[in-house]
């Protein structure tokens, strides 16, 4: 059983690409659940298998504990935790070949707060993979690239599992737009060049520090153009995954949760 997280900012296409891409593996005869940790999720293009909204109703959170929506998403994000050993059960009980995981639009509830390490943890720790989207409407400058690239990377060390990076609604990319995106690994030199003609210089000092530190820190890994709507870069994204599965991909070492015992002890 494969586990496949769908990360990004919100309205970056992923519930969009958890169904197209759901669809095209069962396309494929592979066995494929869905399950949806969005509880605020009003509408979803697909018909989930497993849905947190069956344990956490968003309203009720609010209404109940006199919270606003930002607080309710905050005290969900932590309820989900506690349901994570019953989402386990559901969503292993039909023993799928790939389970894909459709996150909260406040990436930062399941990004960086301890529940969402802890549901990945509880659901299946080990043959876990995180998809980042960046959506492609970010790919306006060299700059918005540098730090989508960058709170990319602050995911990957967050969550510490293998990650595939992609432009996501890639059927919106300009020419210009896949040559920087195509470019950005292969010729930092071309890269900053375009990132030095920005109009604010300090923009293009700011993109060209966040760029090498992703180099420093071996971040900077192919971005994969997908697109939901035409299907681009779905067998890429497919063989990416495959190669992380097949252990072509080393995991950080997950040293657990943090305690503060650590720094002084
Ligand atoms: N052009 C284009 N539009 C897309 C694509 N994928 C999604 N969209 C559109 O982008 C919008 C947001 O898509 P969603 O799939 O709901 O994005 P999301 O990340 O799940 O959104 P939240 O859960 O609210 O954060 C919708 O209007 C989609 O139709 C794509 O590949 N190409
Ligand atoms: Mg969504």
């Amino acid at each position: 059983m494969f586990y496949v997280y769908f990360v990004g900012t919100a309205g970056s296409g992923k519930s969009t690409l958890v169904d197209v891409f759901s669809r095209w593996l069962r396309d494929r005869d592979q066995d494929v659940t869905v399950v949806n940790l969005d509880p605020g999720a009003k509408w979803l293009p697909y018909g989930p298998d497993v849905d947190v909204r069956d344990y956490i109703s968003f309203e009720k959170v609010m209404t109940e504990l006199t919270l606003g929506p930002n607080g309710a998403f905050i005290a969900c994000a932590d309820m989900i935790a506690s349901f994570a050993e019953r989402l386990k059960e559901e969503t292993e009980k039909d023993n799928p070949t790939y389970v894909l995981v459709d996150t909260p639009g406040q990436m930062e509830l399941f990004a960086f707060r301890e529940a969402g390490r802890a549901i990945i943890s509880t659901l299946c720790s080990e043959r876990t993979a995180v998809v980042y989207l960046i959506d492609a409407s970010l790919m306006r400058k060299p700059s918005s690239l540098a730090s989508s690239l960058l709170l990319s990377a602050s995911v990957r060390f967050s969550l510490l599992k293998p990650q595939v990076c992609i432009l996501s609604k890639s059927d919106l990319l300009t020419k210009k737009d896949r040559e920087i995106a195509s470019r950005w690994f292969e010729h930092i030199e071309y890269i900053s060049s375009i990132i030095g003609k920005e109009e604010n210089p300090l923009l293009g000092d700011f993109s060209r520090s966040i760029m090498l530190t992703l180099t420093e820190l071996e971040s900077l890994t192919n971005i994969i153009p997908v697109s939901s709507i035409t299907g681009e870069g779905l067998d890429e994204l497919f063989a990416e995954l495959q190669r992380i599965f097949a252990g072509g991909e080393e995991e950080f070492v997950d040293v657990g949760p943090f305690r503060i015992d650590d720094i002084w002890y």
